[in-house]
């Protein structure tokens, strides 16, 4: 699928004659007024907006900010295929049993050439595609400055604005900007699967230190038993003051919905040592911190970007080059240069 489509924009319920004008806005205020009166369309196109970093961004971005913290934000990560999608399509469903609007951002951190798995995410959640409490929409960071780290807590805030209780954040947990994106949540799930492999992968990849909750999922397969020991038997080791959340391990068979409201139960319990702790502020502030400083950093490598493209970094290259300055001195100049 050409990224230029969304898939999102191709599954949408609503009529395109209805909000024909929404398709292609920079009108900022009608699409932040349309977004919080709910049409979904709105909704697209500001997420759109900001996936691309187009340039009402930081306009977008001042109209959002009154709704900042409106949702409760749960990531799911884990290996390609350990049945994330199909988990969120499940509690998806939970929540609207509970009365909640519910959004769902599917982050694609890799590469333009992964439209088929989004394709496959949207179908999988295919259930609530004419919902109108829920919003679904895949992201990738073409464009975006300071990349997904960025781009998606952006879109959270959109997510938030449209009246959304929760919005859950899908990624594969593969690289660490993976688990970056995905440690931006309130509540981290790390999703496993039997015979994997994936509690080691787990560890090398970081991802125990941010989950706050274990699911192992296809519990139907054989060794199911045997990750929940892996997994139990590294949480006994981690270090753990008095007071400090103690990982959760829950069993799921997301594809016959079993599990899931263990899964519910153990987000609802974190939610609660969150708040006892003051936890939700300190994470949601080194959330903004780590917004904030995306930004500034892909504000940086754009400038830099265009000095490369300037005549200052090929002087002060060649100078390198052929040992009349050494590189800390030219980084220094260029730092300089920017300043200016
Ligand atoms: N046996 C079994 N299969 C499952 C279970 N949950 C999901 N699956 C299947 O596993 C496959 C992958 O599920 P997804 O939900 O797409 O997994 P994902 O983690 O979102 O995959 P990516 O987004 O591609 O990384 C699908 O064929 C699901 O039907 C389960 O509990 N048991
Ligand atoms: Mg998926």
């Amino acid at each position: 699928m050409n990224k230029g489509t969304t898939v999102s924009d191709a599954v949408d319920h609503v009529p395109a004659t209805a909000t024909g004008p929404v398709r292609r806005s920079r009108d900022v205020p009608m699409l932040v007024e349309r977004a919080r009166a709910g049409d979904p369309r709105a909704v697209a196109r500001l997420i759109t907006l900001v996936e691309s970093g187009d340039e009402v961004l930081p306009q977008v971005a001042a109209a959002l900010a009154p709704y900042a913290g409106q949702a409760q934000v749960v990531g799911l990560t884990g290996s390609p295929g350990v049945g994330k999608s199909t988990t969120t399509n499940e509690l998806v469903r939970a929540l609207r049993a509970r009365g909640h609007r519910v959004g769902v951002l599917a982050i694609d951190p890799s590469s333009p050439f992964t439209g088929g798995a989004i394709l496959g995410d949207r179908v999988r959640m295919q259930d609530h595609a004419t919902d109108p409490g829920v919003y679904i929409r895949s992201m990738s960071s073409r464009g975006h400055l300071g990349g997904l780290s960025a781009a998606t807590p952006q879109a959270v805030r959109v997510l938030e604005g449209a009246g959304c209780d929760v919005v859950l954040v899908e990624t594969v947990g593969v690289g660490q900007a993976e688990v970056e994106v995905a440690s931006l949540a309130d509540t981290t799930l790390v999703l496993l699967a039997p015979g994997m492999g994936d509690a080691i992968q787990a560890v090398k990849a970081g991802i125990l230190e941010i989950a706050d909750v274990f699911v192992v999922n296809k519990a139907d397969r054989d060794g199911a038993d045997a990750t929940v020991r892996d997994i139990q038997g590294m949480i006994a080791l981690g270090e753990r003051g008095p007071g400090e959340w103690r990982p959760q391990v829950v069993r799921a068979i997301a594809a016959r919905g079993e599990g899931i409201d263990d899964i519910a139960a153990a987000i609802d319990k974190h939610r609660g040592w969150l708040e006892q702790h003051d936890e939700l502020r300190r994470r949601r502030e080194t959330r903004a911190a780590a917004e904030i400083e995306a930004i500034a950093l892909g504000a940086l490598r754009a400038r830099i970007g265009s000095l490369r493209d300037g005549t200052e970094l090929s002087t002060l290259a060649a100078k390198v080059a052929e040992g009349a300055l050494d590189p800390y001195a030219a980084a220094d100049e260029l730092l300089a240069q920017l300043g200016s």
